[in-house]
Parts: structure tokens; sequence; C-alpha cells
């Protein structure tokens, strides 16, 4: 539980948190081995890996299978992308408890209609009526049976071309009905519409960004305008997948792995990664009457 008390503390504290993406366990503990201090459960990316799109295709329970196999490998907290939450204020209800029980500390709720689709996807979505969003974050709030879980209010106004004072007026809509935070989204190249939203907000409650596109602007001016956190959404699926093309191709090409050996991860740096160790230490305590009786 006080992991989901040190994430509330991330949201509320003055220094910038980078959340990491996560698509599976291994994937999640890498991130926390890395230094990262917090986990995003990407949509776009656990769709992915299970080779299909992002636009409300997996199921509640295969995203909670997901999330529950990061959450049993690391200890920093993990906010799950729960899309549109998988129906209306009901299924919100449902979701927030099964999150807690696996061990999540917050959710990222979006004010689009289910199914969604990823917001980089060229469509113009429509945006979820700002009384029944609100009435999905009360929901979730009220059913949460933890109070330092977080729900992260995330408005998609700009991105289905709506103005700054459209996706102003609904994040104040969405912290009055309990949000703990706002993620305003963008999807264009330059962060200039998220920039003029923040002077905007001042500071009004936590803010989370997701700069997928506008990663030119330098971490530091997010970090001047009190910005929460950053996610970095789906950086280690694509490197991922990078990393598995090239080696599939030289394997092919070459018909041998001899000149791959290199280039990738050891078996003792998997076996590192899933704490083979422990097993050998458990393996002295709980094996040593059998052996003594062999
Ligand atoms: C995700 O990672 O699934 C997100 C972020 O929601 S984005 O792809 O930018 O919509
Ligand atoms: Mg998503």
């Amino acid at each position: 539980m006080h992991k989901n008390k040190q994430f509330r503390d991330f949201l509320l504290s003055d220094n910038l948190v980078f959340l990491m993406e996560a698509h599976d366990a291994l994937s999640a503990k890498i991130a926390q081995v890395s230094g990262f201090q917090a986990l995003w459960a990407s949509g776009l990316t656990i769709s992915a890996s299970l080779g299909l799109r992002d636009c409300s295709e997996i199921s509640v329970t295969e995203t909670l299978n997901v999330v529950e196999s990061m959450a049993d490998v690391t200890t920093i907290p993990i906010m799950l992308d729960g899309d549109t939450g998988y129906g209306n204020f009901n299924n919100v209800r449902l979701l927030v408890k099964k999150l807690i029980k696996r061990g999540i500390s917050a959710v990222c709720l979006e004010d689009k209609i289910f199914p969604k689709k990823n917001s980089f996807i060229k469509d113009m979505q429509p945006l979820e009526d700002v009384d029944t969003f609100c009435g999905k974050i009360k929901a979730g709030k009220d059913s949460q049976t933890d109070d330092n879980f977080s729900i992260v209010a995330r408005t998609e106004a700009l991105i289905a071309g709506h103005s700054i004072s459209e996706a102003l007026d609904r994040s104040y809509a969405y912290i009055n009905a309990g949000a703990d935070a706002i993620l305003i989204h963008s999807r264009q190249t330059t962060a200039d519409e998220i920039l003029s939203f923040l002077k905007q907000w001042e500071n009004y409650a936590p803010v989370v960004l997701v700069p997928t596109k506008y990663y030119k602007t330098p971490t530091n001016v997010f970090e001047q305008e009190k910005v929460s956190m950053i996610i970095w959404a789906n950086h280690s699926l694509r490197a991922a997948i990078v990393a598995m093309q090239n080696i599939c191709r030289k394997i092919l090409k070459d018909r041998s792995v001899e000149n791959v050996e290199e280039e990738i991860a050891s078996l003792d740096e998997i076996f590192q990664l899933v704490d083979q160790d422990e097993l050998s230490q458990a393996e002295k305590k709980y094996l040593t009457k059998r052996r003594e009786n062999d």
C-alpha cells in the first residue's frame, strides 16, 4: 500500500518524476532496475505486445493479468492507462477495486468514448460528455478502498481539435469531481499549446504530460512550469521492436548466431533479471531436510 502513497506524494511534490512505459513484467523490471521511480502500464504497448490494436481490443482481464505480473516483480508504483474505464461509471468502480487488489497505485482515465482509438491515429474521436466523465471520476474515487490510490483524469480536448479553453474547462471540472491530477495530451510536435495550457492552469492541480510528439522541448521547461510527471509512453517497446527486427534479419542472413552473441543480453543477465539467486538461496533453506533424508 505504501506504493500508493509514494505515487500520490510524487504527484504533489515539486519535483518532476518520470514514468517509464512497461508492457509486461520484464520491461517493468528493467525500468525499475534502470532507476525509474514509477511505471506507466501503457494501453498502446500492452495491446501491441499482445498483437492487438490500441482500440479497446484487449479485455479488462487481460489488462489486469499483465499489470499484476508487473506489480509482482517490482516495488515502484504503477499507473495503469485505463483508457475510457472499459465502460460506464460502474465498470470504473470495478476496475478501481481490482487494481488496488492487484497492487496498482493509480489509474488514468481519458474523456473519450468506448471503444476508443489511440490518440495518434488521425481520426477525430468524439469526447465524452463532461458530466458523464465526471460521474466516472466520482464513482472511481468513491469506490477506492485505499485513500492513497490516485485517479488521473486525461483530457483529449486538444487532440480532438478543441480549444485550450475547452481543455481548461474540462480539466477544472475533472479536478472538482475528485480527480487527483490532470493529464493534458497533445499531438503537436511543439509544446506551444501545452505551455499555453500550463500558463493558464496556474498549477491549480498536479499535471501529467506525455511528450511523445513534442519531445524536443527540454524537460526542465516543464519542470519550471511545475509539471508533476512526464510519461515516456512507448519507448521500451519501440526499442525492443528495432532490436528484435535487427536480430531476426541478422540470424537469417548469416544462418548462424556467431556474430550476434556480443550484441544481445547474456543468459546470465536473464537469470539476474528474474532473480535466479533468490531461488538458489531458498533451496538451501527449504530443501535441506530432503537432502539430509536422501
Ligand atoms: C498509451 O501509452 O497507451 C497512451 C499514450 O495512452 S498515447 O499513446 O500517447 O495515447
Ligand atoms: Mg493509451
